[in-house]
């Protein structure tokens, strides 16, 4: 009788330990390591800025929080614009991602990828810190993260392994890998290229093997990607989009952080964005052009576009604009422009 007694009570600690184990992460619960994902490396602004983050977060949480950042998009097999399902879903923990991977998940951050709505950096600042980015941050909250920073890709130039592009013209029948969302698809049809959706793991070989004639992508990227010698020889400096990045926490995660802890990664989150835009924003401008000058000494010819060249990319895209800017809500498109024009 004892002895039964005993070896039910037995039974029933490795039980409840078994449960133990298949039960979710309590509030209490800190996980060995956190996921974070992003589609760049360490080479890039965009990978430094989540490493520094990391770093950041282990400092000041005495290592409470412990972040692996894995590049690549590898957590959902290289599949960028499956990246904010899968943080949604808790597959990634924390992600620095562009608004442009993750805009067929949420349509308005298709905003910052309207044809030359935003003129220069100011303007970008303009929407990420102001109501507008106020507005956008409340729409990630709504789907299961915690939005913490913005950070910066940056101005998506155009390049080709073809010949100079000054004016819509040259683009025509023009072989261009695109990113993300049918945005981008309805710009360079507009444009009269032939444009083609890869992820970033497929647009590298897709140049090299001459599968495609050109892609866009910030300066900074064209760079530490070195598309010189994946035939890129053209660039132009034409800024008809930027990519801003979010800093963001899955919200389960988020809510099994203490305060004190939440908060260490809220300040580590800015400063590593305040950062990693510097980073992005570094030698591309009159100020300071030492990346733009490394990437002519690689042999790239750069093309300066006049306003009037400018122009008629703007007047070429006019339509896509106008029908995106309905799809993407017009309310939010005229708060983008009220201030851009008052930035
Ligand atoms: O795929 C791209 O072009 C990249 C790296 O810029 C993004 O992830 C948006």
């Amino acid at each position: 009788m004892q002895k039964r007694r005993f070896t039910a009570l037995i039974a029933g600690m490795f039980a409840s330990a078994a449960l133990g184990l298949s039960l979710p992460a309590t509030s209490a619960t800190y996980k060995d390591e956190y996921k974070l994902s992003t589609v760049l490396g360490e080479a890039y602004p965009w990978g430094w800025g989540a490493k520094r983050w990391a770093d950041l977060v282990a400092e000041k949480t005495q290592g409470r929080i412990k972040i692996k950042v894995y590049p690549g998009a590898s957590l959902v097999s290289g599949d960028q614009t499956k990246e904010f399902t899968a943080l949604r879903q808790g597959v990634i923990d924390i992600a620095v991602g562009s608004t442009i991977n993750w805009s067929p998940q949420i349509k308005e951050l298709n905003l910052f990828a309207l044809p030359f709505l935003m003129p220069d950096h100011k303007a970008l600042d303009a929407l990420t810190q102001g109501r507008v980015g106020k507005k956008v941050f409340d729409l990630l909250a709504e789907r299961d993260v915690v939005p913490l920073a913005w950070g910066e890709n940056g101005f998506r130039e155009v390049s080709n392994s073809k010949k100079p592009i000054r004016s819509p013209e040259d683009l025509k029948g023009l072989k261009m890998r695109v990113v993300g969302s049918p945005l981008f698809l309805a710009t360079f049809t507009a444009l009269g290229a032939n444009p083609t959706q890869m992820s970033w793991a497929d647009a590298q070989p897709a140049m090299a093997t001459g599968a495609v004639d050109g892609q866009e992508n910030p300066l900074a990227v064209f760079n530490a990607a070195k598309l010189h010698t994946v035939g890129q020889k053209h660039l132009t400096l034409w800024g008809y989009v930027a990519d801003p990045l979010m800093f963001v926490v899955n919200k389960n995660v988020w809510n099994s952080w203490s305060a004190d802890d939440q908060k260490a990664v809220r300040e580590a989150a800015l400063q590593a964005a305040k950062e990693e835009v510097a980073r992005a924003r570094a030698g591309i401008s009159a100020g300071d052009d030492a990346l733009l000058k490394e990437i002519q000494a690689n042999g790239v010819s750069v093309v300066t576009l006049t306003d009037a060249e400018r122009g008629a990319f703007r007047k070429a895209t006019a339509g896509v604009y106008k029908e995106w800017a309905d799809k993407i809500g017009a309310d939010l498109v005229k708060q983008a422009e009220e201030d851009i024009a008052r930035r």
